[in-house]
C-alpha cells in the first residue's frame, strides 16, 4: 500500500499481515496496554489485547481515509441518528481487515481460543430495533462502497435493556455495556463543543447596525466526541461514526461541597450527564419526555458545529455547503436539526433568513420509519418553547412562511392549509415534527415499496400532492457481510464454492445460485449446512438460556420486538390451539410436524399488554414444555434479551420467517430480509418489504395469507368487532376458552384475562379476523415442509433471490435519487 502520496505527508505506521507479525503485536498491546503478562491475563485482558491489536491494523486505512477526505472535500453524509445497533464489532473488524485467519492461528500458537474472546464481547445496545439496526447496516455498506460519510449520533452510556424473565415475565436491567471497558472507542475530550439549552430570547443592535435577535441560553452542557471505526470489507474505506457523550461544564461546585453538601454540588453535573445516560427503550411508539428532546437537541447540536466547525476547512464558504453535505435525517428524531442549522446560519452567521433557508432546504432528505399515528413526533410548544426557544421562534417563521406560500396556491381551502401546518392545535399546540422534516428536506422517502405508497396516500398526502417530486422509496436492506458472510458462514462457504465470492459486494450475483435449486447435491449440502446451523443454535440455547430444542424439528421464528401490531399473538393462538387439539385427542401427535416455535422480543417497559402478552408466551411454552407426551414434538423456546449476537445464531438457523404484521402497520421490516437471505421460508401478509420479497421469490415460495391493506381499512370503517370472530370460529374460541381457563397459569384465571379481553373487545390489530388464514396458511406450511427435496429447493430460491435486499442496494438507491454523491476510495 502506497502510504506517502505526497512528499510532504509522513508514514503511517503498518503493521505485519502475518502470524508473528500479529503475535508479537498482541503480546505488546497485553503487556504494554494492558499491563499484564501472558500467564496472568484474564479473558478481558485478551480480549481487550486483541480487539486493540485489530483495530491497529485498520488504523492506516482509517488515517488515510480522514486524510483524503480532509484534501478533496468530496460531498459526503452525514447519517444523522438517534441510534446505531452496531452488534460486536470483533467479527466485523477481523474481516474487514482480513485477519480472521491469521488472529486464529496467531492465538492458538499461544494456547487461547478465538472463540472465547469472541463471546467476552458485550454488544453496543444502542439501539431499540429495526431503525437502529438498520443505521448500522447503512454506515457499513458505505464505507465497503467508498462513499465519504459520517455516521452522527448518541453515546448512551446504557443501551437498550437487558431482558430477563422472572417466572416467565419481563424484568428490566440495565445495560451497562461500558464496564469492561470499550476497545472500539476514540474519545477525544480536547474537540468538545458546548451545547446550550433554555434561556430567553433577546433583540439587540449588531455591529452593522441591524436589530438581531440571539440566544441566550440559561444552562450548556458539554458534548464529548467518541470516535468508532466503520470499516468497509476488503479494502474499502473506513469511515467514522462520532457519538456523543455529555458532560458537565463545571465538576462541581467546589464552595457548595467544602460546605458539606455533596449531592447538590454533583447535581448539576449529574444532570447534565442524563442527557446521554440511558437509550429510551420506546419502540416504534416513542413517548414525548423532556429528556428525549434534550437527547435529541444535544446529539444534532453536537453534530452541525462539529461539521461546521470542525469537518470543514476554515474559511468554507457555507453558502456552498449542499455541495458538501447532506444531512440524512434517521426518522424524526433528529429533526430538530432544521431549526438549528437555520439558528446557525441566521444567528451566528449573520445570514438573511430568506438567504439560509435557501441554503438549508438543500441540506436535509428525510426518511420516515412509521406508520402508526402515534409514532409521529409532535413536541408540545410549551416544553419545546421552555428548552429552546430561539428554535421555536424559528420554526413558527418556517411554519408563517409556509402556510403564506400554501394559501396562495389553495386560496380557497384554508382547512387544508391547516391540516398542513407545522403546528398542530389540538389536543395541545404542538410542532408536528415529521412535517417540519418534510417542508424542510429536498426528498423525503418511505422504508418499502408499500409504506412510501401508503405515506403519499395517507400519511402526509396533503404534502405529497403539493410536492409530488419530493416523495420517493428507497427499500431497506441488510448489509451481507454480518447477516451471511459472519453469521452463517457454511453457507458463504458453500455459496462461494458454487458461484465465486463475488456475492459479498454484490448480492445480485446471488442469482447464479438459481439452476442449483434444481441440483440434488447441492440441494443436499444445503441442508446440512441449515442442520448444522440448527445444531449451533441448540447449542448455543442450552449454554445460554437452558433451554432444550430438537434440531430435528423444524425451526418456525419470530423475533422482532414485542408490538401489538406485530401480533405475537397471532403466532401465540396458532400454538395453543395446536396444543388443545393435540391434548383433546382431535388431532393425532403423529399427524403434527414436529416444530419448534422460538421467540425473542422485548417490550418497552411501560407497555403493560406487551409485557402480559410476553408472560403468556411462556406460560404456554412451559406448559407446552413440561408435558412429556409433546418432546420433542411441540416446543416453545423464547430465550431472553434478544439481540443481534443471538440474531446472528438463530436466524441461520430458521427454516420458517414470521412476518405477520397486521398489512398497513410494518413500515418495511428488516429482519424479514435476513431470513430470506439465510433460506427460509416466510410466512406473511402483504405488508412492509414482505410484498417486494413476494414478487422477487415467487408466490409460490411464500405463505401469504390475511387481509389487505384496503380491506383492513375496509373492515375497520365497517366497524371491527372481534367477538363474532370468536362466537364463529369454533378453534378460535377454544383457544381463548383455554387460555382464559388459567390452564396455563396454574388455574389462575385472572393472569391472562386483560390479554383475552382485549381481543375479545379491542384486538386493534384485528388478530382474531386473519386468524384462520394464518392456521391455514400454516397447514400449507406443513405440506410443503414434508416435501423435504422440494422445501429445500424454495429455500435455495429463497437465497438466490434475496440479492436486492442488500444494503448496498439501498445506498445506490439513496445516493442515485437522494444524495448525490461519489464514491472516493481511500487511496484514489
Ligand atoms: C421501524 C419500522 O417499524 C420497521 O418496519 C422498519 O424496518 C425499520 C427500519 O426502517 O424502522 N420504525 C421504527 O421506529 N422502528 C423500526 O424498526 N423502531
Amino acid at each position: 500500500m502506497a502510504l506517502v502520496t505526497a512528499d510532504t505527508t509522513p508514514p503511517i505506521a503498518t503493521r505485519e499481515h502475518t502470524v508473528d507479525g500479529f503475535t508479537r503485536e498482541f503480546l505488546r498491546e497485553l503487556n504494554f496496554g494492558q499491563g499484564v503478562d501472558l500467564t496472568r491475563a484474564s479473558v478481558n485482558d485478551k480480549y481487550l489485547a486483541m480487539a486493540r491489536t485489530v483495530r491497529h491494523y485498520l488504523m492506516t486505512r482509517w488515517i488515510e481515509t480522514l486524510r483524503r477526505q480532509a484534501e478533496l472535500q468530496a460531498k459526503s453524509v452525514a447519517y444523522l441518528s438517534a441510534e446505531f445497533l452496531l452488534g460486536r464489532q470483533l467479527d466485523n473488524a477481523l474481516l474487514a481487515s482480513d485477519l480472521q485467519d491469521i488472529v486464529r492461528e496467531g492465538l492458538a500458537n499461544l494456547g487461547i481460543d478465538l472463540d472465547e474472546l469472541r463471546e467476552a464481547e458485550v454488544e453496543p445496545g444502542l439501539g431499540n430495533g429495526g431503525l437502529g439496526r438498520l443505521a448500522a447496516c447503512f454506515i457499513d455498506s458505505l464505507a465497503t462502497m467508498n462513499v465519504p460519510s459520517i455516521g452522527y449520533g448518541i453515546r448512551y452510556e446504557y443501551g437498550i435493556f437487558q431482558q430477563t424473565f422472572v417466572d416467565g415475565r419481563q424484568v428490566e436491567k440495565p445495560d451497562d455495556w461500558l464496564r469492561l471497558g470499550s476497545p472500539w472507542e476514540f474519545p477525544h475530550p480536547e474537540a468538545a463543543v458546548t451545547v446550550g439549552f433554555g434561556g430567553h430570547v433577546e433583540q439587540y443592535q449588531a455591529d452593522d447596525g441591524v436589530v438581531r435577535r440571539r440566544w441566550v441560553p440559561g444552562w450548556s452542557v458539554l458534548g464529548v466526541p467518541y470516535n468508532y471505526m466503520v470499516p468497509g470489507y476488503a479494502k474499502g474505506r473506513v469511515n467514522t461514526l462520532r457519538l456523543w457523550s455529555a458532560r458537565a461544564t463545571h465538576a462541581f461546585d467546589l464552595q457548595i461541597f467544602n460546605s458539606g453538601d455533596y449531592a447538590e454540588a454533583v447535581r448539576a453535573q449529574t444532570f447534565a450527564e442524563n442527557i446521554s445516560k440511558v437509550l429510551y427503550p420506546e419502540d416504534s411508539t416513542p413517548q414525548g419526555k423532556e429528556l428525549r428532546l434534550q437527547q435529541q437537541y444535544f446529539f444534532v447540536a453536537c453534530s452541525i458545529k462539529d461539521f461546521v466547525d470542525q469537518v470543514l476547512p476554515e474559511g468554507y464558504d457555507l453558502h456552498r455547503l449542499p455541495e458538501r453535505i447532506v444531512f440524512q435525517l434517521n426518522d424524526t428524531h433528529p429533526v430538530i436539526a432544521v431549526p438549528e442549522l437555520m439558528r446557525v446560519l441566521v444567528d451566528e452567521k449573520g445570514w438573511e433568513w430568506d438567504e439560509a433557508w435557501a441554503v438549508t432546504k438543500q441540506c436535509f432528505a428525510y426518511t420516515c420509519h412509521t406508520l402508526l399515528p402515534e409514532a409521529l413526533e409532535v413536541w408540545p410548544v410549551e416544553l419545546l418553547g421552555r428548552l429552546l426557544p430561539r428554535h421555536l421562534e424559528i420554526i413558527y417563521r418556517i411554519n408563517d412562511e409556509f402556510l403564506a406560500e400554501l394559501r396562495e396556491t389553495y386560496p380557497n381551502d384554508e382547512l387544508r392549509v391547516r391540516r398542513m401546518s407545522i403546528i398542530a392545535e389540538y389536543p395541545v399546540r404542538a410542532v408536528r415534527m415529521a412535517y417540519l422534516a418534510t417542508v424542510a428536506a429536498t426528498k423525503v422517502n418511505g422504508v418499502a415499496e408499500l409504506h412510501s405508497q401508503l405515506l403519499r396516500d395517507k400519511v402526509l398526502d396533503d404534502f405529497a400532492g403539493y410536492w409530488p417530486d419530493k416523495f420517493t422509496n428507497v427499500t431497506n436492506g441488510v448489509t451481507p457481510r454480518r447477516f451471511v458472510k459472519l453469521s452463517n458462514p457454511g453457507l458463504s462457504d458453500l455459496v462461494t464454492e458454487a458461484i465465486g465470492d463475488g456475492w459479498v459486494t454484490d448480492l445480485d450475483q446471488l442469482s447464479g445460485l438459481e439452476p442449483l435449486a434444481d441440483d440434488a447435491e447441492f440441494r443436499r449440502r444445503f441442508r446440512e449446512v441449515k442442520q448444522a446451523n440448527k445444531r449451533r443454535i441448540t447449542d448455543v440455547l442450552a449454554a445460554r438460556d437452558g433451554i432444550e430444542v430438537h434440531p430435528d424439528t423444524m425451526f418456525d421464528v419470530m423475533v422482532k420486538r414485542l408490538h401489538e401490531y406485530k401480533r405475537q399473538t397471532l403466532k401465540l393462538l396458532h400454538i395453543v390451539s395446536l396444543y388443545e387439539k393435540v391434548t383433546t385427542g382431535k388431532i393425532r401427535l403423529e399427524d403434527v410436524t414436529p416444530r419448534t416455535f422460538a421467540f425473542g422480543a422485548k417490550a418497552a417497559p411501560g407497555y403493560v399488554l406487551a409485557k402480559q402478552i410476553i408472560h403468556l408466551i411462556n406460560a404456554v411454552g412451559s406448559t407446552i414444555n413440561s408435558d412429556p407426551a409433546l418432546e420433542g414434538r411441540l416446543t416453545v423456546a423464547f430465550p431472553a434479551n434478544y439481540n443481534v449476537t443471538l440474531a446472528e445464531t438463530l436466524i441461520p438457523a430458521a427454516d420458517l420467517s414470521e412476518q405477520i404484521s397486521l398489512a398497513g402497520k410494518e413500515a418495511s421490516g428488516t429482519g424479514n430480509m435476513k431470513f430470506m437471505l439465510n433460506g427460509a421460508l416466510t410466512i406473511g401478509t402483504d405488508d412492509g418489504a414482505n410484498v417486494e420479497i413476494r414478487r422477487l421469490v415467487g408466490d409460490e415460495n411464500f405463505f401469504l395469507f390475511g387481509l389487505t391493506e384496503p380491506q383492513v381499512a375496509e373492515l375497520v370503517d365497517r366497524g371491527y368487532h372481534p367477538s363474532a370472530y370468536y362466537e364463529t370460529n369454533e378453534d378460535l374460541r377454544h383457544a381463548l376458552d383455554l387460555i382464559a381457563s388459567g390452564a396455563f397459569s396454574g388455574g389462575d384465571r385472572a393472569v391472562f384475562e386483560p390479554v383475552v379481553s382485549n381481543l375479545l373487545n379491542e384486538d386493534r390489530f384485528l388478530a382474531l379476523a386473519d386468524f384462520q388464514a394464518y392456521v391455514d396458511a400454516q397447514a400449507r406450511v406443513d405440506e410443503a415442509y414434508a416435501d423435504t427435496e422440494d422445501w429445500t429447493r424454495r429455500a435455495v430460491l429463497n437465497v438466490a433471490r434475496g440479492g436486492f435486499f442488500s444494503s448496498d442496494r439501498s445506498m445506490r438507491d439513496y445516493i442515485d435519487g437522494i444524495w448525490h454523491t461519489h464514491p472516493v476510495p481511500p487511496g484514489s
